[in-house]
């Protein structure tokens, strides 16, 4: 595959969605294709299975159907439109990959990372993402920042403990693989997290003409 594949990741209203669409036009600046997508989601059949996971539900929902869900959304989103971008040499920035699932479903609901990486082979067949950029800050800023969106889904009715495991989940991914992941301070002012940004452009560029 020749395109890149870069993931945005962190907990809740670190702002992935926003440096999203400002890392685009970064990117699009110079002539590049880019794909925005989404997990869970990016299809309509795989935003179908982000509906089931997210609505508030009162039967409570088992941590491997959860695991299971996800993983399922992924396989359709995997097929449908991000292998199929990269084939064709364009970049994916996708707003939450498989960091995601380590985070949430093994930090946060304690399921073993090794089943987490047994349905991650199965499904992903060693693709992974070329750079992941964890936007970190302390959670009950970014929980602040999610209640101003109003009704909290399921994920974010969680206890304090579970974003903090989510969180520090995600700062040791990224502490044992340097290569691969890039950690911005989201707590700074939006401005500053995109001169963070603006830092890192050049070396994505660069490994488009690689
Ligand atoms: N999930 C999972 O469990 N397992 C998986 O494998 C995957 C996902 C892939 C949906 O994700 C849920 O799915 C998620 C984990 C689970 N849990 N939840 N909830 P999501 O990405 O759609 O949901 P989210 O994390 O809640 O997204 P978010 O709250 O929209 O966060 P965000 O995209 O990081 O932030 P944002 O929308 O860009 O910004 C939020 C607000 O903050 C907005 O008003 C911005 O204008 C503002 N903002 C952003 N940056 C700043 C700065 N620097 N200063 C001040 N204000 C800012």
């Amino acid at each position: 595959m020749s395109g890149l594949f870069i993931t945005l990741e962190g907990p809740e209203g670190a702002g992935k969605s926003t440096n999203r669409d400002y890392l685009a036009k970064q990117l699009q600046m110079h002539g590049l294709e880019v794909v925005l997508t989404r997990e869970p989601g990016g299809t309509p059949l795989a935003e179908r299975i982000r509906e089931l996971l997210l609505a508030p539900c009162d039967e409570g929902m088992n941590p491997d159907t959860e695991l299971l869900l996800v993983f399922a959304a992924r396989a359709q989103h995997l097929s449908s439109v991000i292998r199929p971008a990269l084939n064709r040499g364009a970049i994916v920035l996708c707003d939450r990959f498989t960091d995601a699932t380590y985070a949430y479903q093994g930090g946060g609901r304690g399921l073993s990372e090794e089943r987490i990486a047994t349905l991650e082979n199965f499904v992903q067949s060693g693709l992974h993402p070329d750079f992941t950029l964890i936007f970190d800050l302390p959670i009950e800023i970014g929980l602040e920042r999610a209640a101003k969106r109003g009704r909290l889904d399921r994920f974010e009715q969680e206890q304090r403990s579970f974003f903090e495991s989510v969180r520090q989940t995600y700062l040791a991914r990224a502490a044992a693989s340097l290569e691969r992941y890039r950690v911005l301070d989201a707590a700074q002012s939006l401005d500053h997290v995109q001169r963070q940004i603006d830092r890192l452009v050049p070396e994505f560029l660069g490994r488009t003409r690689g």
